[in-house]
This record gives structure tokens, sequence and C-alpha cells, in this order.
């Protein structure tokens, strides 16, 4: 396999006929993400678990979502809540057992809904036996399962700048931990807890690929892979660029898309799932991840990944020096994303579509409008994303439009992302706590965390305990309870978006048209499947917008929408009003037959 391969149709997987294949079963599927420590828990010790998933599953049937993927729930010490894995067939006691994890596994396929797993192998805990065995002396056999390098030429083990690289980790710091027992430095992207294992190994790999067949023996449906794309480095190690102002360079060209990671994915995919019985499903999350390596990583001709998260969407509103300094998000550089990913993809390859996961603040506070118009700006936020083509992902919680947080200080933080940051922004940027801690209220990726809001009874009917993390203080009035079955509720309306992308076509195989890209809030774009088209329009502010009064070259055959039958609407149908005005934080869906 080798990346210069034409980029061919995928076995007829993506052009517009409307006879999917079934190794494509997922195109219609809406995927559903649990974070169990947050999700419900059964025992009352604050912290979610496996059979309060179980407990909950009617939730998810109702919704109409069809594979759910679970961040994990493996043996570990939770430095990074799971991310850290210290036993990769074993259940943390915390979540409960492989008997609670079989039940669960049973009780989501009788309901026709699939499992994903998260496969984090870009690294394990520092306490899994594979780095204590590496760790213990420099001749043991298991020392290359790892990146262990001596201090840099002239450098002194230990010694700050003696780092075998000048690469920035992603929870702030070096990526070199000095282990002073064997003299050397071992990397980690992530923390310190979080040691890389080396895939050039080839032995690493063929573990790697033994454990995840043996969750798919155990019935598992397929994997959502951890930061799968920094698994190949390049072996030189070379230092990276120091931005102006930054302390560490920046070492993503080095790991980002290395060398032989398309071997890799295609050798675990030939290697797992080849000549495997059953439909499985694969999507890689690759922070940085261009269109045209997307295109390459899920080309089915290449038998490597059927699908990645990419980030672009989610770092528009990064100001010049990152995450932690935000701006406001331009809508327009947000649609020339969105037709960027789905042009890019629309004839090889195909997309996950999220607003929300584990690591990102609630959209519906970071792109809409949580106060004024909560429940518009969420339902708008998700028709714009459903109606594109690819998988959508629905975050625990977003279904119900739970916000972000309204955090204190930092003791109300338990994110090792933001409470490293927290810690090197004061300390070693002189950083004046009150403003590091607007920047970190706004975008913690603990504004997921919190616990899901059930019910209006006490810690909103998540534990009879107390959580790990404080409830939202909003869950008297945002609750799965009060939403269930009322019609106008964001519930509803995901049940609605979901339903219909199941029942048709146009929605998970046409094609996607953008309109007005220049317009500053009015977000419109046509799917269009043989001779049925859909206009999706949507209002990204608090404004009215009058659709028809904008150059009508754009929106060609206005009146013919003008008088389109409606798919749905955030707001409440009312008889002759024109289709082409929208209300605040709108979105209206029309369709109707080409000629
Ligand atoms: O996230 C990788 C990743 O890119 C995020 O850390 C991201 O950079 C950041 O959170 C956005 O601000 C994956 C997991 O989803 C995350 O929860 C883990 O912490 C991380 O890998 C390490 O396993
Ligand atoms: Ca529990």
């Amino acid at each position: 396999m080798n990346d210069s391969m034409p980029d061919v149709l995928g076995a007829g997987e993506t052009d517009s006929d409307d006879t999917p294949d079934d190794s494509a079963w997922w195109q219609s599927s809406v995927v559903y993400q649990i974070y169990p420590r947050s999700f419900a828990d059964s025992n009352g010790d604050g912290i979610g678990d496996l059979r309060g998933i179980i407990a909950r599953l009617d939730h998810l049937e109702i919704l109409g979502v069809d594979i759910i993927w679970l961040s994990p729930i493996y043996a570990s010490p939770h430095d990074d809540n799971g991310y850290d894995i210290s036993d990769y067939r074993a259940i943390d006691p915390v979540f409960g057992t492989l008997e609670d994890f079989d039940l669960l596994v049973a009780e989501v396929h009788r309901r026709g809904m699939t499992l994903l797993m998260d496969l984090v192998v870009n690294h394990t805990s520092d306490e899994h036996p594979w780095f204590v065995e590496s760790a213990s002396s420099r001749d043991n056999p298991k020392r290359d399962w790892y990146w262990w390098r001596p201090a840099r030429t002239g450098g002194i083990g230990g010694e700050p700048g003696a780092e075998p690289t000048n690469w920035g980790s992603f929870f702030s710091g070096s990526t070199w931990e000095f282990d002073e027992a064997s003299g050397e430095y071992y990397l980690h992207l992530f923390s310190r807890k979080q040691p890389d294992l080396n895939w050039e190994n080839a032995d690493v790999r063929e573990a790697v690929y033994e454990m995840m067949r043996w969750w798919l023996d155990r019935g598992v449906d397929g994997f959502r892979m951890d930061v799968i794309n920094l698994i190949s480095k390049d072996p030189a190690l070379p230092d990276g660029v120091i931005a102006p102002d930054k302390h560490y360079g920046d070492g993503f060209p080095h790991y980002g898309y290395g060398p032989r990671i398309h071997e890799f994915l295609h050798e675990m995919h030939e290697r797992v799932f080849a000549g495997r019985v059953g439909r499985f499903l694969t999507v890689g999350e690759m922070p940085g991840v261009t269109v045209e390596q997307a295109r390459r990583f899920t080309d089915p001709a290449r038998r490597e990944l059927d699908m990645v998260f990419q980030f672009e969407h989610v770092g528009l509103d990064y100001g010049p020096s990152g995450k932690w300094d935000p701006r406001p998000l331009d809508v327009r550089e947000l649609k020339a994303s969105f037709a960027r990913w789905q042009e890019g993809l629309a004839k090889v390859g195909w997309n996950s579509l999220y607003w929300n996961n584990h690591d990102q603040p609630r959209a519906v506070s970071r792109f809409g409008d949580d106060r004024l118009y909560w429940a518009k700006s969420a339902t708008m936020l998700a028709t714009v994303l459903h109606f594109q083509r690819g998988t959508p992902y629905v975050y625990q919680g977003e279904e119900l439009g739970m916000t972000n947080v309204p955090f204190g200080g930092i003791s109300d933080f338990r994110d090792i992302e933001s409470l490293n940051y927290f810690a090197e922004a004061i300390e070693e940027l002189g950083g004046e706590p009150e403003s590091v801690l607007h920047s970190i209220r706004h975008i913690s990726r603990d504004n997921a965390r919190t616990p899901i809001q059930w019910s209006d009874e006490p810690q909103a009917g998540f534990t009879a305990g107390s959580p790990w993390i404080a409830v939202n203080p909003n869950y008297p009035t945002i609750n799965a309870q009060s939403q269930h079955g009322r019609a106008g509720s964001i519930f509803e309306f995901y049940r609605t978006l979901i339903a219909l992308r199941h029942t048709d076509p146009v929605i998970s195989r046409g094609t996607f048209e953008l309109l007005y890209p220049e317009h500053r809030t009015l977000v419109a774009y046509t799917r269009t499947l043989k001779n049925r088209q859909l206009l999706v329009l949507a209002n990204f502010g608090n404004g009215h917008l009058e659709v028809g009064e904008l150059s009508d070259i754009e929106l060609p055959e206005a009146d013919a929408w003008r008088t389109a039958p409606t798919l749905i609407d955030n707001y409440p149908a009312n008889e002759g009003i024109d289709n082409l005005v929208l209300a605040p934080w709108q979105a209206r869906v029309l369709t109707r037959c080409l000629r």
C-alpha cells in the first residue's frame, strides 16, 4: 500500500446512486457518545457506571440512535479519566465488571443497536505492566515498546532543556519525562502518566491487534480510535519550530502524519477485520488531519478506516495563541470549513459530523445563545449538522440542550488539561489567576463532563451520592424527564432529525452545495439526490433574516422555495409565513422535486 494510489471511487460506496452497499451499513446511522463517568450512577458512589448505562438504554432507544460509542471503561488510574489504560482486557471496578459489560452488549444488541469501544493505543498508562517492565531496565525486552532516549547531546538528564526534543505536550510542559532510575527520558505527547507506545516495534502492533480481536470476539462492533494519526513518529525525532509566544517547539509536523501511518492502519485493518464475519465500524480521531489525508484514510479501496474525526470547525474560535485565547466564531469561516469537508469527501471517503464530545465545551453555549434563545439555537445547530452528508454524532446531554457550566474557582475543575494549563499559565507565564480562569471556564473540557441531567430530583437523578464533579445548577429546568414526549422539546427535535435520516436517502446520500458563503449569519445549503432536493436554511443570529431579499442570483427558483413544503422547522409551523424569512436562530428545511 503506498499513498500515490489514485483516488478511485471506493466500491460504489459514496457516489450518489441510492443503493447503499452493506459494507457501508453505517451511512444512514447516528452515533451516540457516552462518557461513562458522567452518564448514570447505579451504586451511589457519585461516578457513572455500566449498570447505570444499562438502566438508561431506553433513553437511547427512544431517541432512535443506532450506534453507541463508549469512552474508555478499562482499568485505569484515571489520570486522564480513563484515556490512560493500565489493563486493556479489564473493566475498571469503578465502572463494573466484565459480566456487567457482557450484559450491556447483550442489551444493546437486543435493542438493535451496536457498540463501539474506545481504542487508546497511541499511549498506555505508566502503570500498565508493559510500561512497568519497559521502565525496569534499559535492556528489558520491552524497553523498545516505548520511546526511550538519552538527554540531548551536552544536556544533563532532568535539567530543563536537556529533553531529547523541544516538543510541547498537549497537556502543557515537555513531551519528555526523565526517569532517574534508568537515566533516560520517555516520550508522552499527553500527560507524563500516558507514555507513548512505539509502533515501530512489530510486537507492540501485534499485541494491540490481538487485544482488538479479543473485544470483537466479545461482541463489540467496532472502535473509535483515540489520536490514531499520532502513532507513527519520525524516528529521527527532530526538534519543532518554537512559535514567538511559546516555550516549547511544535512537534506535530513530526508525529501528526508520520511516514508509516497508512501502512500501520492498513495492517491493522487486515490483521483485525479482514475475513471477520459481521458488520464493523472504525472511526479514527485525528487532530490536525487535512481533507486530502482524510480522503486517503477513509477511501474504502485502501482498507484503513471508515471515517475520521477532524478538528477544523472546533478550532475556529481559537485565538492566535490557541484554545485558551478564545475569539468569536466567524460563520463564514464555519461555512467554508463545512463546504471544504463536504466537497472534499463527496466522491471518496466519508465524514463524521459533530459539534460536541467529551473534549469540547457545549456547542449551544459556545456557538449558540444558551440564554435568550437556548432551545432555538440548540436545535438550529443540530439541524445545520444533521442535514450534512456524513455520520452525525450526538454527545450525551446534547439531545437535552445541556449547556456550559458556571464554574467558579480552579477547585471546581477536574480535567488534567485545564489543571495543567492553569498551573503553567500562573507559574511559568505569570498569568493573572482570574483572567486565566476566564478562558478556562469558557473552553474547558469539564463543560462537557458534568453529570447527565435526568430529572429535577437531587443531583439531577444522576446519583444517590455526591457526584465526582458538580451537577450543572440549571438541571431543574434542563433535564430529560421534562423533555421526553414533550412536543417542541430539544429531545423530541433530535428524535425527528434522526428519524428523517433513517427514512430519507437524500439526507445520507445526496450531494451538498453551499449557498451564500459570504453571508455573516445565514447558513444555507442544498442536498440533492436524483430529482429530490432539500434546502437547509439556518439563522446563526438573533436578528431576522429575509433570505428572499438577498441577491436572488444565489437562490435559484426562490419563488418555488417560497411555497415549498417544510420537512422540519425549529419554530412552530404557522400558516402563511414566508418560507424565506427566518426568525432569530431559526432553522427550516424545505423540500421539492426537481423537474
Ligand atoms: O483527545 C485528543 C485531543 O486532540 C484532545 O486532547 C484535544 O487536543 C483537546 O482536548 C482539545 O482541546 C483524545 C481524547 O479524546 C482525550 O479525551 C484524551 O485526553 C486525549 O486523546 C489523550 O488520550
Ligand atoms: Ca457508580
